[in-house]
């Protein structure tokens, strides 16, 4: 099966931890995957943190680390050169925060859940800066906190559930969706199971404004009947072949 793109399509692609999973990433709700050692709510909530932050710096350096060790596929490939060529028509927005997609060549690239490579304050409203470190032992604080006599600890600057989204990021995926009208909008989803919201939602969004849809997935997920179109299989063998230029 071949997505045709012409020069009136503009195309939305929404990715998971699926796209990355070839690289060597582990995904999250597979079996193996991330959630089945280390429960979601201690390690991805605020209340989690707060309760525990150097178990959690612990699961995310080690993150870091494996991140650090891997290389983006032939599927972030394919959609750097689906960028590449199609420009301002393309937007590619990701669930992903290991920064795979930023270094197959995109740049048209929202990360809805922030990265694995950026450090955030609890105690003040610094913006979150890129951050490699790995923090096995105490977890870091703020210095821009401690220059004015506070404590502040450091957070990974990744959305956690119940944390409400950037809303800039998401206005720019709400912006491309609205400029769309008129055209052929193709929405296209890769590798998410389709379980977290508002993720799970962006399929609705872009049909609501005619958007045609496409999903390649492993497996058939949640929101599978929210699709027109849906090729199983891995996305690193099925992204390169997929597109038909015309
Ligand atoms: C392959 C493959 C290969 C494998 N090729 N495919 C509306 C309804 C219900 C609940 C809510 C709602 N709105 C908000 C909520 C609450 C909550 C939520 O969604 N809960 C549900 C779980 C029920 N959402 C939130 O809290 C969000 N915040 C929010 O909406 O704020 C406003 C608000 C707050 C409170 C209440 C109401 C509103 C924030 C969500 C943040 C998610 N954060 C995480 C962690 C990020 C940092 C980190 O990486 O550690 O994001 S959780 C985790 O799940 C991570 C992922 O980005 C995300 C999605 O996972 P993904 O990518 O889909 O991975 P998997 O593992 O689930 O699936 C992989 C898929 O790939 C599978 O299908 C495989 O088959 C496939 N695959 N290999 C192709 N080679």
């Amino acid at each position: 099966m071949h997505l045709r793109i012409d020069g009136d399509t503009r195309l939305l692609v929404l990715t998971g931890a699926g796209v990355s999973a070839e690289s060597g990433v582990p995904t999250f709700r597979d079996a193996s995957g991330l959630w089945e050692n280390h429960p979601v709510e201690k390690v991805a909530t605020l209340e989690g943190f707060e309760a525990d932050p150097r178990l959690v710096w612990r699961f995310y350096s080690e993150r870091r680390r494996r991140a650090k060790n891997v290389h983006p596929n032939a599927g972030h490939a394919a959609l750097a050169d689906a960028e590449s060529r199609m420009g301002d028509r393309f937007l590619l927005v990701t669930q992903n925060v290991d920064g795979l997609h930023r270094r197959a060549g995109s740049i048209r690239l929202v990360e809805m859940h922030g990265s694995l490579f950026e450090t955030s304050c609890t105690g003040c409203r610094r913006e979150a800066f890129p951050d490699d470190g790995e923090y096995l032992a105490d977890p870091p604080r703020c210095e821009e906190c401690a220059s004015r006599g506070r404590v502040g600890l450091l957070r990974p600057a990744v959305v956690w559930f119940g944390e409400v989204l950037d809303p800039m990021r998401m206005h720019r995926v709400s912006s491309f969706i609205d400029e769309s009208r008129g055209a052929r909008l193709v929405f296209l989803a890769v590798g998410t199971s389709g379980l977290v919201y508002p993720a799970a939602g962006m399929v609705l969004q872009a049909r609501a404004a005619g958007a045609e849809a496409w999903l390649v997935n492993a497996e058939p997920p949640e929101n599978l009947r929210a699709f027109h179109h849906f090729v199983r299989g891995p996305s690193g063998k099925v992204l390169p072949p997929l597109f038909e230029w015309s």
